[in-house]
C-alpha cells in the first residue's frame, strides 16, 4: 500500500472510531473555553466519557486573546490549585496580593492538553446546532459541521445521545436558548428564562460565575460565562478563576448525578 494510502486510511479509520465512541456519552460538552475544559478534565478523571464539541479550529475559547490581545490573563488565589492540577505557570502581581498573571497562550494550550490527556474528546470545527429532546427529556446535541454551518449548506446534521449535556458556549449560552426556545423548557431562573448578563463588576462576576453555575433543566447544565448569562450576572474581563472554578463545580454537580 502506498503511503499516502496508510496516512489517510489511518486517519479515516480512527476519526471514525473516534465519533463512533462518541455517539453515546455521559456527559456531551458544547464550547472548549476554559471552564469546559476544566469540567471535561474532572469529569474525565472521574471516570465518566465525555466529549467536547466545539465550533471553532482551535479549542480554548476566550483564553487566547488575553485582554485586549495582550496575551496574559489574571487569576485569583483560590483558582491556583486548578492550574497547578493542569500544570499551568503563573506569577504574583505586585502589590495586589491575591492576584497572579499568566500567559494566556500557555493557559488556553495546558487545558486542552489536560482535558485530552484526562480522556476527554474534542471534536473541533463541530457546532452543536440542536438538542435532542424526547418525552420532555433532554437525551443529547445534534452536530454539523461549522464549515457547513458557516456557509449555509443544506446537509442533514447527526446525532450524540449523553445522560447529561453542559452548555459551555460562552456569553451567549447557545444551548440554553435552544432549550428555552426550541424545546420550551423552563429554566430554573426567576423567569424560566435566560436572564442575561449585566455590565463590568469584576468581584461580583467572579462570585456570581461559580454561583449560577449549575443544573437548569433535569440533565442541562451550564457553567462559565453562560451560566452567568442565564442567571443574569455581571461580566468581569480578562480575569479566569471564576472560569476554572465553574468548570470544577459543575464537574462536581454532574459527577455526584451519576453516583447516585
Ligand atoms: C459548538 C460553540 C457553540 C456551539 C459556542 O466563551 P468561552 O471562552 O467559554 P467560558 O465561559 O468558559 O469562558 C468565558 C471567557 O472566555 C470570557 O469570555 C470571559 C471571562 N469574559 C469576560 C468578559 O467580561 O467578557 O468559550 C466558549 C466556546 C467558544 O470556543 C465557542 O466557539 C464555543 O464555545 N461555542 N461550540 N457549538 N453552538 N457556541
Amino acid at each position: 500500500m502506498s503511503i499516502e494510502n496508510v496516512i489517510s486510511r489511518a486517519i479515516v479509520r480512527n476519526f471514525a472510531d473516534k465519533l463512533e465512541n462518541a455517539l453515546r456519552l455521559d456527559v456531551a460538552i458544547v464550547g472548549g473555553g476554559p471552564s469546559a475544559l476544566v469540567a471535561a478534565r474532572d469529569l474525565s478523571k472521574a471516570g465518566l466519557q465525555v466529549a467536547i464539541f466545539e465550533r471553532k479550529l482551535a479549542p480554548g475559547g476566550g483564553t487566547w486573546g488575553g485582554g485586549m490581545l495582550f496575551n496574559e490573563v489574571v487569576v485569583q488565589q483560590d483558582a491556583l490549585a486548578i492550574l497547578d492540577d493542569f500544570g499551568i505557570g503563573y506569577r504574583p502581581i505586585e502589590d495586589s496580593p491575591g492576584y497572579y498573571t499568566l500567559d494566556s497562550v500557555e493557559m488556553a494550550s495546558g487545558l486542552i492538553f489536560g482535558a485530552v490527556r484526562s480522556g476527554a474528546k474534542i471534536f473541533n470545527a463541530v457546532s452543536v446546532e440542536d438538542l435532542v429532546f424526547k418525552n420532555g427529556k433532554i437525551n443529547g446535541l445534534v452536530i454539523n459541521w461549522t464549515p457547513v454551518e458557516r456557509l449555509g449548506m443544506h446537509v442533514d446534521p447527526l446525532t450524540v445521545i449523553a445522560e447529561a449535556v453542559l452548555d459551555g458556549t460562552g456569553h451567549p449560552s447557545e444551548l440554553m436558548h435552544l432549550a428555552c426556545d426550541k424545546a420550551g423548557i423552563k429554566l430554573s431562573t426567576p423567569t424560566g428564562k435566560i436572564l442575561g448578563e449585566k455590565p463590568m463588576w469584576v468581584d461580583s462576576g467572579e462570585a456570581s460565575t461559580v454561583e449560577n453555575t449549575r443544573e437548569y433543566y433535569p440533565g442541562l447544565f451550564a457553567c462559565g460565562m453562560s451560566a452567568n448569562n442565564v442567571n443574569g450576572g455581571y461580566r468581569m474581563g480578562p480575569i479566569f478563576g471564576g472560569m476554572l472554578m465553574s468548570g470544577r463545580k459543575v464537574a462536581g454537580l454532574i459527577a455526584g448525578k451519576f453516583q447516585k
